[in-house]
């Protein structure tokens, strides 16, 4: 009988691995792609309940393992105004995942069917698309078979960059209405990015080429790409020198190269041959994520991070707004986790003078809470971020009637950023614009911006711990409320540090604990951390 019923049938062919239990976590479903087929297949199916549940609006599913070794993979939905999926239907992509046989599959779905009362009438629809993995081209036929088992509508997009799907998925939940968003096509996003960060620069001149090391990913296509959208050097644009785009060998995805590669291990990747002060930035395997970094004439590294990208933003934003007339109008506001350098915290409550809010690990929760500015401007300290305008912001920027021509042209660059900036998710091909053209408008180089503060010498290790769910926190995971006693321990060891700071928290996306430390010099930062090491061990 069960294979009577096509979701069943289809189910067959993408068998879960009975050992394994999965769970949707900040990143989604992600592990070797070897065992992803069975839960890719479901995944389809939860896309489908939720564009059901949503009325058919779009709902995307990017195929991805970011910054992740080659071999790996992962699935996320992206819901329709191109934000993460909410939260509770993370407890129902978990419970399909592991629905133990096809027969309880199909039970499973049954019930979240009936139990969220939705609608079977509703035809659904969904897109996706996928970053450069050789595993890739397999699990879309996983994600295919599911999508037709369940009468659903698609589109695949190919080979996207995480944020571009984003975008798209907006775009098309818009479409026709006041909010419209966007062209909802891959040649949209390039004429829509290029357009406003033409309008954003206006005049100003860049100084010198920024050189993009792009992972080895699918950031390297698709940015090359968009360049072919922008002024051209010649004609006064931007130069950007694409690097580690090699995507005809899937194996050198993110080795050696890339924004977490840059982040963990401080230093340019070793094909880098940057000269002292040029401009260099990373991204990530699917383009949402973006650090810079640079070398001195003594060729020593500087790294800027998420943290820096985020200050220089709200630097700019603020005063935007304030010369645009509208200071008192709009209330910008920033958002970090507790992984954000304690510098980059004083800098922006004492010198920006802006609000800062610190939430949980991971771009859901930091996003939610920028919504609550009127510009939001969020990041994490690994440069996945961006900046969010409220609606009510919209307005007052759309709608301001400038009382000079200063007032003017800062509002002009103001309605640009708004386009520009992608407002659906991190993306590291906006959020290198947004940098390169403050920068240009501030005739900054990278040391200028490197001088705003002073990072705090810090430390970030990974402990494996026999049971790292056992680590329970509390404050936006500034603090251990589990195992007793632990915190107070960590406590006593920060007091004796000048500058100190330590937590210790379980990663969301691997088996272990992540311990921060930072103080006053690098010496002290490596001890604290070791310290705090041993005591979570
Ligand atoms: P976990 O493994 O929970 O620390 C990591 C990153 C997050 C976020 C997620 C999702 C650090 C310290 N943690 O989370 O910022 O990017 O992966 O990819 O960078």
């Amino acid at each position: 009988m069960a294979s009577q019923n096509p979701i069943a049938a289809a189910s067959a062919k993408f068998p879960k691995p009975a050992d394994r239990t999965f769970q949707y976590g900040t990143a989604g479903f992600r592990m070797k792609a070897a065992l992803l087929d069975s839960v890719v297949y479901r995944v389809g199916l939860l896309a489908a309940l939720r564009s059901r549940k949503l009325n058919g609006q779009v709902i995307g599913v990017i195929i991805t393992a970011s910054h992740n070794p080659p071999d790996d993979n992962g699935v996320k939905l992206v819901d329709p105004m191109g934000e993460m999926l909410e939260q509770f239907w993370e407890t129902y992509a978990t419970i399909l995942a592991n629905a133990p046989s096809d027969q309880a599959l199909v039970e499973a779905y049954d019930k979240l069917t009936a139990d969220l009362k939705i609608d079977t009438a509703v035809q659904p629809r969904v897109i996706f698309a996928r970053d450069t993995r050789a595993s890739g081209l397999r699990l879309v036929s996983a994600l295919v078979a599911a999508l037709e088992a369940s009468g659903t509508e698609y589109t695949d997009y190919k080979l996207l960059t995480t944020p571009q799907l984003h975008y798209i998925t907006r775009c098309l939940n818009t479409k026709g209405t006041a909010y419209e968003y966007g062209e909802p096509t891959e040649q949209g996003y390039y004429e829509k990015t290029a357009a406003s960060f033409k309008a954003a620069t206006g005049h100003k001149k860049f100084n010198g080429p920024v050189t993009v090391d792009c992972a080895n990913g699918v950031g390297g296509p698709k940015l090359r790409e968009l360049i072919k959208y922008l002024p051209s050097p010649s004609e006064g644009g931007l130069e950007i020198k694409v690097v580690n785009d090699n995507v005809v060998e899937p194996e050198r995805l993110n080795q050696q190269c890339g924004a977490d590669f840059v982040k963990t291990n401080q230093r340019a990747p070793p094909s880098s041959h940057s000269t002292p002060l040029a401009r260099c930035a990373s991204l990530d395997g699917d383009a949402d994520r973006l650090m810079y970094y640079f070398v001195d004439s003594d060729h020593g590294f500087h790294l800027l991070d998420g943290d820096r990208i985020a200050t220089l933003a709200a630097l700019f934003i603020g005063d935007l707004a304030r010369n645009a007339g509208l200071g008192e109008k709009l209330k910008v506001g920033v958002v970090q986790t507790a992984y954000a350098n304690g510098a980059s915290t004083s800098y922006i409550t004492q010198d920006l003078k802006l609000p800062v809010v610190c939430t949980p690990t991971g771009v859901k929760h930091l996003h939610h809470a920028a919504t609550k500015f009127d510009v939001g401007v969020y990041f994490e300290a690994n440069g996945h971020g961006t900046v969010v305008f409220s609606d009510v912001a919209l307005k007052r920027i759309n709608k301001y009637e400038p009382q000079s021509p200063a007032q003017s042209s800062s509002l002009n660059v103001l309605r640009a950023l708004t386009a520009l900036i992608n407002q659906t998710v991190g993306d590291a091909f906006s959020d290198l614009l947004l940098v390169e053209l403050i920068l240009a408008h501030k005739s900054w180089g990278p040391k200028e911006w490197d001088l705003t503060y002073t990072d705090l010498p810090n430390r970030l290790g990974r402990i494996e711990v026999a049971d790292r769910i056992i680590f329970k926190t509390t404050a936006a995971e500034r603090k251990l409320e589990s195992p007793p006693g632990v915190q107070a321990q960590i406590d006593g060891l920060v007091g004796k540090y000048k500058n100190g700071r330590s937590f210790a928290r379980a990663s969301g996306t691997e088996d272990a604990v992540r311990v921060y430390a930072e103080a006053a010099t690098k010496g002290e930062a490596d001890d604290l951390a070791a310290k705090v090491a041993d005591v979570v061990k």
